[in-house]
């Protein structure tokens, strides 16, 4: 007996650090995208999938909406949101709990003039009681036609289930898209250079995370020693970074280093000989040419 294939792609969008990715994780079964607590973790388009025998769903993590672009940078990671308003069937609008609407954020100005299913994602609802939940859902409401409401905690993957059968429901007919042992699109450095940049957004403070780029431009087994050998080189803005990032005696990036190789580690299930390299590239995040060196432009 056959059953019919559905498959389909669902895309998450939302603003900064409200868990988009948290939820990419938890619906995928696997740590792929970062997590930290700081806004714009993620900076790019990041597939998820999920298959089984009957179904594939193609998830897109993508970076926090930025409301007001300082950078170059931050207009093209908006480009990334705006192309999954292009490819979905269904989209997803993650908000945390507290988050009041804004009309303002062309982002939710968007909405409106979705025609495929609508979920509107409620997140971090281990924060507040149901009174705060049902003032939040009726105060949203108002605002577009959302196909399903869908009040969830992501780090605690309660509700997630729930909301993965919801997205089946509206799933169309579809062929296969991916092999189906295939999880993501992106290749193990990219994983890597990301897994670097976690690391930096958790140790360094204020502005430094955000000017850093990390890109790991070598990538060696050696299967007599049974070690990977990688080198990643890390470009920051300005020069002052650089010292910044090293540390007094190189104690920072010692520190980085350690923390970044122990989960490349665990992500390749290998031992891993790691070298981090400093680079300055001058406000690259308003120069063309290393943007799109960077992946940020076509
Ligand atoms: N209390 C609570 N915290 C959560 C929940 N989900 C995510 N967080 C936390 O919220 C912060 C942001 O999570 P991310 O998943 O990185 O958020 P994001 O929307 O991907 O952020 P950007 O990539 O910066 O746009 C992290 O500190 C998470 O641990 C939740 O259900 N409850
Ligand atoms: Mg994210």
């Amino acid at each position: 007996m056959s059953t019919k294939h559905l498959s389909g792609f669902v895309n998450i969008v939302g603003k900064p650090n409200v868990g988009k990715s948290t939820l990419m994780n938890a619906l995928v079964g696997e740590r792929m995208s970062i997590i930290t607590n700081k806004p714009q973790t993620t900076r790019h388009r990041i597939v998820g999938i999920v298959s089984d025998e009957n179904h594939q769903v193609v998830f897109s993590d993508t970076p926090g909406f930025i409301k007001d672009p300082s950078y170059e940078m931050q207009e093209n990671m908006n480009a990334f949101v705006n192309s999954t308003f292009k490819d979905a069937d269904v989209m997803m609008v993650v908000i945390d709990v507290t988050e009041a609407y804004d009309a303002e954020n062309p982002l939710f100005q968007r909405l409106k003039q979705v025609e495929i299913p609508l979920f509107l994602v409620i997140n971090k609802v281990d924060l507040v009681d149901d009174k705060k939940l049902l003032q939040t859902i009726t105060e949203w409401q108002a605002h577009a036609n959302f196909t399903e409401i869908v009040p969830i905690s992501a780090i605690n993957e309660a509700g997630t289930a729930n909301l993965f059968d919801l997205i089946l429901k509206y799933m169309p007919e579809g062929p296969v898209y991916y092999p189906k042992d295939q999880f993501t699109d992106r290749p193990e450095r990219f994983f890597i250079s990301e897994i670097i940049r976690e690391k930096i957004l958790l140790l360094y403070q204020q502005e430094i995370p955000y000017s850093c780029e990390v890109i790991v431009d070598g990538f060696e087994e050696d299967n007599v020693k049974k070690i990977v050998r990688i080198h990643a080189i890390i470009y920051v803005s300005r020069k002052s970074q650089k010292g910044i990032i090293i540390g007094n005696k190189g104690a920072a990036i010692k520190r980085l280093g350690t923390d970044a190789r122990k989960d490349i580690e665990k992500f390749l299930d290998s031992r891993v000989y790691l070298e981090l390299f400093v680079k300055i590239r001058d406000n690259w995040r308003n120069d063309d040419k290393m943007l799109k060196s960077f992946g940020y432009k076509n």
